[in-house]
């Protein structure tokens, strides 16, 4: 008897193959520096709160159906061939929207917006040599998406935050290329960030989109760095990518140090080299250099600009090049409230970076994910330290799987990207995280993939202190990830969720490791204008005054090595309610969304002034 698959069956088999097609392809990274056409600018977009384009009514997948309807297959990008033909959506004549940018602050009906948009773009393309492979590139988007080019899927990605591509070599036409992605920035509890934050969800394709061409075999990686604790060697790793990627010639040449070396690849296409080399000039916030770096293959070159210096923790000092620093930081969300959305261009991380730079800071905290590439190649020029983190932010699912697996991802993707950035120096794994055993699990995991993945930066997570029990005024931070992490950061808020200012005279901290300390966050809300006594909570002065103590309680604790007071711009959050003041606004910023400066500003600038000139002496 002839069997034949029960749909069940064939069901099982497409899923199988499209959760092996939706694996994350590896990263190509420095696209900056690649030879790209930008899908960049008006795109065309169709809100879809139903996902009436994604799920058929019987909430059947449409792109895993055999015949999936033209009708309202949103996906397939498909036009009517007649005038009687029922096709319920039409791209062409839909709304325009702009790519990179978050579609809340762009269209004022999708202000509060959380759910499906659709995104469509068509463009035409020569492939400029054949032989080459061709990638679609996301520099992010928020939070889910689902991409299609010419009417068949590429992928899924999750996670709002970090870049992705795809292959799409031999589906692209000269003429008429259509993309199309549904971006999904539904919250879910099983998510990274799940769905309690303090910042605005903002939706959509937020960076960059290219199509990235490349040799059939291409440099898709590389890590160049100094050796951990050796200003004499440089690490190089590179990764190939193609059919040829064995037995090949990759030239490593930095003509400001001299080298030029030459190098075969293994046959798993990695070439793996250390590079002796002679007085170097280090990177340095006061010297930010950076070198000229050429990677060649086969005629074809990429570029980098990569400084280099050392990175240890010794007791309670962080040694850069070996010398101590303190971390006069700020936190920073990725926003731009004088334009309103999220940030993403280089424009706007020097805008962010400079005002950082004014307030006096040598360091950032890159608030509560990754942020755009840019930052982190600004702060490499402007000589800022960074402090980069993932969204494992409050009380997440820690017993998940899949939630590990995707907070891994998010890691692992912030990781590859910015792991040649001499300015970035503490990856950070979490955010006010609540101990218990599994999520203490969770974070060690996290760090011992970190450590495997960049041997060289230093790992924290922002944690929290408790008042000691039975007593007023002693502050202790009770949390076993202490022992695991190079750097003992904690939020603390005593003045301002804890108390008044007043209390900042007696609390005293009680910390028993020999390891650096930094303050990941302190601060409170002043809305800029607003003017009364210091007692007077969200004026001006009320922060003011909230400085100056908590500054005066930080000085006493012997292993402080740095702090990101909360944070350097009002920022919106839609957990601020409170009319005239908040108006969904954070406003915690030493800097309002107009750009206007508040008091508290210049109290940390003069103590950044006055710890510099401790440390310069040192
Ligand atoms: C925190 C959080 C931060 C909030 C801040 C606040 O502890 O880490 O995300 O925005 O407090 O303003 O309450």
């Amino acid at each position: 008897m002839k069997r034949f698959p029960t749909k069940a069956l064939l069901m099982t088999l497409i899923f199988a193959s499209t959760q092996l097609l939706f694996g994350q392809e590896p990263q190509i990274t420095n696209i900056g520096n690649r030879t790209v056409l930008t899908l960049n600018g008006v795109w065309k977009y169709v809100v879809d709160p139903y996902q009436t384009g994604y799920y058929d009514y019987r909430r059947d997948v449409r792109d895993e159906q055999l015949n999936p309807s033209n009708s309202e297959s949103l996906f397939l990008g498909y036009k009517p061939q007649n005038s009687s033909e029922r096709v319920e959506y039409d791209f062409e004549k839909s709304d325009n929207i702009l790519v990179p940018r978050d579609w809340n602050s762009q269209k004022e009906k999708l202000f509060y917006y959380e759910g499906s948009v659709w995104y469509y773009k068509a463009f035409d393309y020569e492939v400029a040599s054949n032989g080459n492979r061709q990638f679609i590139y996301f520099g992010a988007a928020n939070y889910e998406a689902d991409v299609y080019l010419n009417g068949k899927k590429l992928g899924k990605h999750i996670g709002g935050f970090t870049p992705f591509n795809y292959e799409i070599t031999g589906s692209l036409n000269p003429k008429g290329n259509f993309v199309i992605v549904k971006v999904d920035n539904t919250r879910g509890l099983e998510k990274v960030p799940t769905i309690n934050t303090d910042w605005w969800n903002y939706g959509g394709l937020t960076r960059d989109v290219k199509i990235v061409e490349v040799a059939g075999t291409f440099i898709q990686d590389y890590y160049i760095q100094l050796a951990p604790n050796d200003s004499k060697s440089i690490e190089v790793s590179i990764t190939l990518n193609g059919i040829n990627k064995a037995n090949q010639i990759v030239t490593i040449e930095i003509p400001g140090a001299n080298i030029n070396v030459r190098c075969t690849s293994d046959t798993e296409g990695k070439v793996k080299t250390t590079i002796a080399v002679k007085n170097l000039t280090l990177w340095s916030p006061d010297n930010p250099y950076l070198y000229d770096v050429i990677l060649t293959h086969d005629k074809n070159i990429l570029t980098d600009k990569i400084g280099f210096r050392t990175l240890k923790t010794q007791g309670k000092e962080i040694l850069v090049n070996g010398k101590p620093v303190f971390l006069r930081g700020i936190s920073i969300h990725e926003e731009n409230g004088i334009r309103g959305g999220r940030a993403y261009s280089k424009e706007d991380a020097r805008m962010l970076l400079g005002w950082a730079k004014e307030l006096g800071c040598n360091f950032v905290r890159l608030a509560h994910y990754p942020h755009n590439e840019n930052m982190a190649l600004v702060a490499d020029e402007l000589g800022i330290m960074v402090w980069s983190e993932v969204p494992v932010y409050w009380t997440i699912q820690w017993q998940n799987p899949d939630t590990y697996n995707n907070a891994h991802n998010q890691l692992t993707d912030m990781i590859t990207r910015d792991k040649n950035r001499a300015s970035v120096i503490i990856w950070s794994m979490a955010n006010e995280t609540p101990v218990s055993p599994e999520r203490t699990d969770f974070l060690k995991k996290m760090i011992e993939s970190t450590r495997k993945l960049d041997p060289v930066r230093l790992v924290s997570a922002a944690l929290e202190r408790h008042t000691k029990t039975g007593s007023v005024n002693t502050q202790v931070i009770e949390d076993p990830l202490q022992e695991y992490v190079d750097i003992i950061a904690f939020n603390q808020y005593i003045g301002w969720y804890d108390g008044l200012p007043e209390k900042c005279k007696t609390a005293e901290f009680e910390i028993k490791y020999d390891k650096p300390v930094m303050v990941s966050e302190f601060g409170g809300d002043a809305l800029q204008g607003n003017h009364g006594s210091k007692d007077d909570r969200w004026t001006e002065e009320f922060q003011e005054d909230l400085y100056v103590e908590t500054l005066k309680m930080l000085d006493k604790i012997p292993q402080l090595r740095g702090i990101t007071p909360w944070i350097l711009a009002d920022f919106r959050s839609p957990r601020r309610v409170l009319p005239y003041i908040q108006d969904g606004w954070n406003r915690k910023g030493l800097i309002s969304e107009t750009g206007d400066k508040k008091k508290a500003f210049f109290v940390l600038q003069k103590y950044y002034k006055t710890r510099k000139a401790e440390y310069e002496i040192k």
